[in-house]
């Protein structure tokens, strides 16, 4: 009989607080190494991906290798901006809400490209699943920002009336899935609106991201069946920071050596991807876009990332892992290294970027004066009362009137 230690296991992450952070375990494939299979190759003939790294921006800035697409340098910069931009928004929003003007709030440090540069891979019609960490996907998508913050501290103008979270924002005018506070449910939904958009003939493509820990839900394994026995035309991303709140991935994860290699067993493409590299997430996310448009169904991109701060303003990372972990991530900034990349390239330089960086901390202040204009999260005004009676149901269900007469509304 094996000793209960060997019965029964708990992975542990490789450093906890006081513990020099420590990947040299991870041994990753370098920049420019994985080869680039047609687009509407055999799920079976590019296993070798699912556990390698997509990769194009080398240790010199340079971008290398099959994977590297053709960007003017005017895509780029724009990628850069909304990096920038979107940084800039987190922080104000964070010290907002570390001076109460905010209930609660989620960075999205370290995972910029992930989102941004996805979107701007895809077309405009395609409908975006998000989680809550995906803030540089509706700003790439042209979002205002003053809505952004109106939502998030429920004033008269917050679209949403008061019935969410802050940062799970609601955008049908740009294509944007209600973002759900319950994981993981964005996978099937987006699965099941590409398979109608198939059906129907349409080019649009649906894309969602859910987290590392969010793939242990039984949504993401639906998701992934129903997308491999239909075909769906979607891109369906896992963004793996590493951690899911205090929780390491190699919990969610388990003995599987990747997450990518998870669509495997379902006959579906499973693509790890640097997901600190702005040029790599764009390629994977092409090459996913056009094999969908093309008919050859859902790929799993897993983006390789780090979570920089916390999971929200509700937890202390310095509790469970070590405090400089974020600044050993070997796969660096992707702000930081897209940035490197287009300077290489005499596209922008070290005075436009500091600008630029200014411009935007101007701008987001501005736009908190004006979302604030139309009302703070203590002063109100806020939506109206009897509004929580309203919208959901085509005719009002008689317990919900008889409800609403008790309250005298
Ligand atoms: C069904 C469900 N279970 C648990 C939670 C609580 N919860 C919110 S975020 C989170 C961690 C998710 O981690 P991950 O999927 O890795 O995403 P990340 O936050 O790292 O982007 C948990 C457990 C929830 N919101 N919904
Ligand atoms: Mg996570």
């Amino acid at each position: 009989m094996a000793s209960p230690e060997k019965l029964f296991q708990v992975p542990a992450p490789g450093a906890r607080p006081g513990d020099t952070p420590d990947f040299s375990k991870l041994n990753l494939p370098a920049a420019g190494e994985m080869r680039r299979p047609d687009m509407l190759a055999d799920a079976g003939d590019m296993m070798d991906l699912a556990f390698g790294l997509v990769g194009v921006l080398d240790d010199k800035h340079e971008a290398v290798g099959e994977w590297a697409p053709d960007m003017a340098p005017e895509t780029l910069r724009e990628g850069l901006k909304t990096m920038v931009l979107t940084r800039e928004y987190d922080n104000r929003m964070l010290k907002m809400q570390r001076t109460k003007r905010l209930s609660f709030y989620m960075k999205s440090l370290g995972e910029e490209a992930t989102a941004v540069a996805m979107v701007q891979a895809l077309s405009d019609a395609d409908m975006l699943f998000p989680s809550y960490r995906q803030q540089g996907a509706l700003i790439q998508r042209g979002a205002d920002i003053v809505d952004m913050m109106c939502h998030c501290i429920s004033n008269g103008r917050d679209n949403l009336k008061g019935r969410q979270l802050p940062v799970h924002y609601t955008n049908r005018d740009l294509n944007w899935f209600s973002v759900s506070g319950n994981l993981g449910t964005q996978f099937p939904q987006a699965v099941g609106w590409s398979m109608a958009s198939a059906l129907k003939g349409e080019e649009a493509i649906a894309c969602s991201w859910i987290g590392d820990g969010t793939t242990a839900e039984g949504d993401f394994h639906a998701a992934m069946t129903l997308a491999s026995t239909y075909n769906a035309p979607a891109i369906l991303n896992v963004v793996n920071n590493q951690w899911a709140i205090s929780m390491h991935n190699s919990i969610s994860r388990g003995k599987a050596a990747s997450f990518a290699s998870k669509a495997i067993g379902y006959g579906i493409p499973g693509i790890r991807v640097d997901g600190n590299d702005y040029l790599a997430v764009y390629a994977a996310a092409q090459w996913a876009a056009e094999r969908a448009r093309k008919g050859g169904g859902p790929t799993l991109i897993e983006h390789y990332t780090y979570r920089g701060e916390a999971h929200s303003t509700s937890d202390d990372p310095s509790k469970y892992r070590p405090k400089d972990e974020y600044k050993a991530w070997p796969l660096g900034d992707p702000v930081e290294r897209l940035r490197a990349h287009l300077i290489k390239q005499d596209e922008w330089d070290a005075d436009s970027h500091d600008k630029w960086e200014a411009d935007c901390r101007e701008r987001v202040a501005a736009a908190w004066k004006e979302a604030v204009s139309h009302g703070t999260l203590e002063e109100g005004p806020h939506a109206p009362t009897e509004s929580m009676f309203e919208d959901v149901f085509a005719a009002q269900p008689w317990h919900l009137r008889r409800q609403r007469q008790e309250l005298g509304l």
